[in-house]
C-alpha cells in the first residue's frame, strides 16, 4: 500500500507573497489539510480562481490550477466540472472577485448547483488594489476613496446563496486551520454547489480585523432544518458566527441530457448539403 499523503504533499514550490499575517495563509494551510484528510490524488484536483490577493491561491497548491480573469472563477470551474466530472473542483477568490465583478456568476452557480466547492476569502476590502470598499465593507468604514464610509448596505452573500439554491452554506475563520480543513473536506464531500465564506483578515488595509480572533463565535451556526430557519440565522444572527448553516439535498446538475446532443446532431445533419 502506498504511503498516506500529507498536507505538505499538496503545496507547490512557489512561495506565497501575501503580507506577513494575512489570513489567506491559514486558508492555504486548511486547503492542503483538507486534501490530506480526503487523501485525494493531486492529479484529481483543480483549483480555479479569478484575480485578487485571495485568488493567487492556485499557484501555491500542488494540483491543477487556473488563475484566470477577475470575477470569472465560477464559470471556468463550472465548465471544467461538466467536462471532467471525475475531478474535485474548487473555486476560490475574494469578496470583490466573487461578489462584485463576479456577482452574476455567483448567483447562477448557486442556482445551477454543479458539484463544485467555492471558498470566498472575505476581508471586506479590495486588498490587491490597495483598500477600496467591497460589497461586504461595513457602511461606516473609512477608506481613501470614501473617507466617511460608503453608507451602503453590505451584501449578505450567505443569505443570497441560500435563496439562489446553493446546496451547502457555511461560514468559517482562517485563524482555525484545523476546523477550516474539516469544513472544507465536508463541503467537498457534499454533493452540489457548496459555499464557504471564510473570514480572512487583511492585516494591511483592515488591521482591525486582527480582533476577529477574539470576536468570532465558533460553531454558533448549526445546520438548519428548513431554509427559512437558515435564512433567519444568517440575517438576524451574529455576523461573525461560524459553522455550517445549510446542508441541502438538491440533486447536482451534471450538464445537458446526452439526448440533447443527439438532437443537435440531427439538426445539423438536416442542414447538410
Ligand atoms: C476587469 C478588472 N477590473 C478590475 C481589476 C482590478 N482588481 C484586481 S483585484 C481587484 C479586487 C480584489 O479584491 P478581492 O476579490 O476582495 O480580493 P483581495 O485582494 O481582497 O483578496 C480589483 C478590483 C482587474 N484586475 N480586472
Ligand atoms: S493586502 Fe491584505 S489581502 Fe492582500 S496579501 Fe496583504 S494582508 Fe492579505
Ligand atoms: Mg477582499
Amino acid at each position: 500500500m502506498s504511503e498516506a499523503r500529507k498536507p505538505s504533499d499538496y503545496k507547490s514550490a512557489i512561495k506565497p507573497i501575501w503580507c506577513p499575517g494575512c489570513g489567506d495563509y491559514g486558508v492555504l494551510s486548511a486547503i492542503t489539510r483538507a486534501f490530506a484528510l480526503l487523501q485525494l490524488a493531486p492529479e484529481e484536483i483543480a483549483v480555479i480562481s479569478g484575480i485578487g490577493c485571495a485568488a493567487r491561491i492556485p499557484a501555491y497548491i500542488g494540483a491543477y490550477g487556473f488563475h484566470g480573469l477577475h470575477g470569472r472563477a465560477l464559470p471556468m470551474a463550472t465548465g471544467l466540472k461538466l467536462a471532467r466530472p471525475e475531478l474535485t473542483v474548487l473555486a476560490a477568490g475574494g469578496d470583490g472577485d466573487i461578489y462584485s465583478i463576479g456577482g452574476n456568476h455567483f448567483l447562477h452557480a448557486c442556482r445551477r448547483n454543479v458539484d463544485i466547492t467555492l471558498l470566498v476569502m472575505d476581508n471586506r476590502i479590495y486588498g490587491m488594489t490597495k483598500g477600496q470598499p467591497s460589497p461586504t465593507t461595513e457602511p461606516d468604514f473609512s477608506t481613501h476613496l470614501y473617507p466617511a464610509g460608503t453608507h451602503l448596505q453590505p451584501l449578505n452573500a450567505m443569505a443570497i446563496a441560500l435563496i439562489a439554491g446553493a446546496n451547502y452554506v457555511a461560514r468559517a475563520f482562517s485563524g482555525d486551520p484545523n476546523g477550516l480543513a474539516a469544513e472544507i473536506a465536508q463541503a467537498i464531500r457534499h454533493p452540489g454547489f457548496s459555499v464557504i465564506e471564510i473570514l480572512s483578515p487583511c492585516v494591511t488595509f483592515r488591521p482591525g480585523q486582527k480582533a476577529w480572533k477574539r470576536q468570532v463565535q465558533r460553531g454558533a451556526l448549526t445546520p438548519a432544518a428548513t431554509l427559512p430557519e437558515a435564512l433567519a440565522a444568517v440575517t438576524t444572527g451574529p455576523q461573525l458566527a461560524t459553522g455550517v448553516v445549510w446542508k441541502g439535498d438538491r440533486p447536482p446538475y451534471a450538464g445537458p441530457d446526452p439526448a440533447a446532443g443527439k438532437k443537435l446532431q440531427d439538426l445539423l445533419e438536416g442542414f447538410a448539403p
